[in-house]
C-alpha cells in the first residue's frame, strides 16, 4: 500500500504518504491496494473508450460507470474490500463490452482495430493473492525510479484532479446531467495517464486543462442541482433537536436525500442534515417538505461522536465516512460510493430499511432551545444584491472579503482558519463553503452594510457558484479577479479541492493560500513551480495572513 492522496496522509516518515497497514483515514492496505488495482482497469475501460468514441460508438453507461468507480476510490468514500473485489470485474466486463463496441465500429468502417497497450490489456486475477500481486505494480508510485519523482507528483496530481472531477461528474449524472464533452474528456485524462506520460511541461498544462474540465463539470453540477431543486435562498436552519423520531443524512448528494424526504413524508419522522449536507435546506424544493427540520453535528470528523448522540439511524450518501463506532455500527447505512464492511448499503434508494430503524430507535424525546443559523448565499441571492455590495465598497463600508472554505480535517493545522473568520474585522464579508465552515458557521458575524458578514454559498459541489460571485465582482469593478480586494484561504483535504483548485488556477486566480499543508505528491520543485507561476502559497499564521491582506486592500 502507498497513498498520499489526501492531506491527513502520514508525514512522520522519510517518503510522505501513508504505507501501511492502515492509512490515517483507517484503509487498510488490501482496500487501497485493490483500489489502486481498479484506477488500473479503469485506466483500460478509457483506452478503448477514446477509440470508440472517436468512431461515434461512445458507450455512456461505461462513462458513468467509470465515473462511479473512480469516486469509489475518493478519500473517506469506500473502504470495502469486498465492494472493490466485485468492482474489478464489473470493470473488466465493462471493457470488454467498450472493446467489442469498437472492433465493431472500427470493421464497419474497413478499418483495423488497434490494440492499445498497458491497461488495456488487463485481466483480473482469479483471487484475492493474485488481484494484490497485479495491484503491487500499478500503484501511484509505479515508474518513480524510472520517471523521477517530478513525473510521478504530476502524474498523481493529474489522477486526483480526475478524482475530484469523477465525483462531482457522478453527482450530476445522479439528477440526469450528462456530458458528452465530461465524459470524452475523463476518458482522454484516463487514457493519457494509461500511457504513463513523462513530459513535465505537458503533464503541467493538462492538469490545468483538467482544471477547465473540472470548471465545465462544475457548472453542470450547478445546473443540476439548481435546475432540480431551485436556486439557493437564503434560510434559517435550526441546529437544535426536535422531538420526535428522527434520521440524519450525511455526505452531499441531494438526490439521496430527495428520495428519503419523500419516501418519510407522513411518517412522522423528522430529517436532520449532517456535515456537507446543510446546503440542502437552501433549496426551494427540498426545504418544501415540513419534516426536513434541521442540521445536527459538525464537520465529517467529528461524526463518530455526533452519530453516537443522535437517538435515530443514519445515512451516508458521500463522503466523508469515518470507522463507525461499535454504538451506533448497527443503525448507520450507506448508499452510492460510500461503503464500510458490515454497514448496510442501500444500492437503489428504497430506503425502506432505514426508515424501520427510524420507528424503532427512540428519537429525540423533547425539543431543544431554539437556535438558528443561515445558509443559502449561493449565486443568485449574492449576486441579487450585487448592486448593494459594490457600492458599499466603494464607500469604504466593505472594506474586504475572504473566501474561507474548503475541506475541513483533524489536523490541528485546521485552527487557522477558525482563527482567520473570526479576527477578520467588522468592515469586512466572509465567503465560505465545503464542510471547512463549521470551524465559524455558528459564531455570530453580524452585519456589513446591509447584509450578513458571513455568506454560506453551499457545499464544496457548490464551487462554481463562488467562482461565479468573484468574477461577477471584478465585472462589476471593472478589474480583473486578482484585483479584487478579495483572499482565498482554502483547506483542500482531499481530491475534490485539489480538482477545484486547479480550476481557479486555470482561470488565473493567484495569490491563493492553501492549507494547512500543501499535497504531499508536490515534490519540493513543483511547489516551486506553482509558487512561481501562481503565486500559490501555504496558509502561515492568521494574523499575519490577515494583516497582509488587509494591508494589500
Ligand atoms: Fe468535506 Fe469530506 Fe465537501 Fe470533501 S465532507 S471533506 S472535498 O469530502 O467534500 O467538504
Ligand atoms: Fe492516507 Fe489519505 Fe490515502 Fe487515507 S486517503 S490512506 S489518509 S493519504
Amino acid at each position: 500500500m502507498f497513498c498520499y492522496q489526501c492531506e491527513q496522509t502520514d508525514r512522520s516518515g522519510a517518503v510522505v504518504g501513508c504505507a501501511g497497514p492502515l492509512g490515517n483515514c483507517g484503509k487498510d492496505e488490501v482496500t487501497a491496494d485493490l483500489q489502486d488495482l481498479l484506477i488500473h482497469a479503469v485506466k483500460g475501460i478509457a483506452q478503448y473508450a477514446v477509440q470508440a468514441r472517436a468512431l461515434g460508438a461512445a458507450d455512456d453507461e461505461a462513462a458513468e460507470f467509470i465515473l462511479y468507480a473512480v469516486f469509489t476510490t475518493l478519500t473517506n468514500v469506500n473502504f470495502n474490500p469486498t465492494r472493490f473485489n466485485a468492482l474489478l470485474k464489473e470493470a473488466a466486463d465493462v471493457r470488454d463490452r467498450v472493446k467489442a463496441r469498437y472492433e465493431e465500429a472500427a470493421r464497419a468502417r474497413g478499418l483495423q482495430p488497434v490494440t492499445p497497450a498497458g491497461p488495456a490489456a488487463w485481466q483480473p486475477a482469479s483471487d484475492m493473492d493474485g488481484l494484490l500481486k497485479q495491484a503491487s505494480g500499478v500503484g501511484v508510485r509505479a515508474g518513480i525510479d524510472t520517471a523521477g519523482p517530478d513525473v510521478v507528483g504530476l502524474r498523481s496530481l493529474h489522477l486526483y484532479v480526475l478524482k475530484g472531477i469523477c465525483a462531482y461528474a457522478h453527482h450530476a449524472a445522479a439528477l440526469g446531467h450528462r456530458s458528452a464533452e465530461v465524459f470524452s474528456g475523463v476518458e482522454e485524462a484516463l487514457a493519457y495517464l494509461a500511457g504513463e506520460p513523462t513530459d513535465v511541461a505537458e503533464l503541467l498544462e493538462r492538469a490545468l486543462d483538467l482544471g477547465r474540465l473540472n470548471h465545465k463539470v462544475i457548472e453542470l453540477l450547478d445546473a443540476a442541482n439548481t435546475g432540480t431543486y431551485g436556486a439557493q435562498q437564503p434560510t434559517a436552519v435550526r441546529v437544535t433537536p426536535v422531538v420526535g423520531k428522527a434520521i440524519l443524512v450525511s455526505g452531499h448528494d441531494l438526490r439521496d436525500l430527495a428520495a428519503l424526504l419523500e419516501q418519510t413524508e407522513g411518517t412522522g419522522i423528522n430529517v436532520y442534515t449532517h456535515g456537507e449536507m446543510l446546503p440542502a435546506h437552501a433549496y426551494p424544493r427540498l426545504k418544501a417538505h415540513g419534516h426536513l427540520v434541521g442540521n445536527f453535528g459538525g464537520a465529517w470528523q467529528d461524526q463518530q461522536q455526533d452519530f453516537a448522540a443522535f437517538p435515530g439511524p443514519i445515512l451516508m450518501t458521500s463522503n466523508c465516512i469515518i470507522e463507525p463506532h461499535v454504538s451506533y455500527r448497527r443503525r448507520i447505512f450507506t448508499a452510492g460510493p460510500v461503503g464500510w464492511p458490515g454497514v448496510r448499503h442501500i444500492a437503489d434508494r428504497n430506503f425502506a430499511p432505514l426508515i424501520q430503524a427510524a420507528k424503532a430507535l427512540p428519537g429525540f424525546p423533547e425539543d431543544g432551545p431554539e437556535q438558528f443559523i443561515t445558509v443559502g448565499f449561493g449565486r443568485d441571492a449574492v449576486l441579487s444584491v450585487a448592486d448593494k455590495v459594490v457600492e458599499a465598497v466603494k464607500q469604504g463600508a466593505i472594506r474586504h472579503f475572504f473566501l474561507i472554505g474548503g475541506c475541513d480535517g483533524p489536523t490541528p493545522g485546521h485552527d487557522y482558519y477558525t482563527e482567520l473568520a473570526l479576527s477578520a474585522p467588522p468592515d469586512t464579508v466572509i465567503l465560505t463553503l465545503g464542510c471547512a465552515k463549521y470551524r465559524f458557521n455558528k459564531h455570530d458575524f453580524g452585519e456589513v452594510a446591509g447584509i450578513p458578514r458571513l455568506l454560506d454559498v453551499g457545499q464544496c459541489n457548490d464551487s462554481y457558484s463562488a467562482i461565479k460571485i468573484a468574477l461577477a465582482l471584478a465585472d462589476a469593478f471593472e478589474c480583473d479577479v486578482n484585483e479584487l480586494p478579495l483572499t482565498l484561504a482554502l483547506s483542500w483535504m482531499e481530491q475534490k479541492a485539489a480538482a477545484v483548485l486547479m480550476t481557479l488556477l486555470a482561470l488565473g486566480v493567484r495569490n491563493i493560500h492553501l492549507g494547512p499543508t500543501l499535497p504531499g505528491y508536490l515534490t519540493p520543485g513543483l511547489i516551486e513551480t506553482f509558487v512561481k507561476r501562481f503565486g500559490l502559497r501555504t496558509t502561515g499564521r492568521a494574523e499575519d495572513d490577515l494583516a497582509a491582506a488587509l494591508g494589500r486592500a
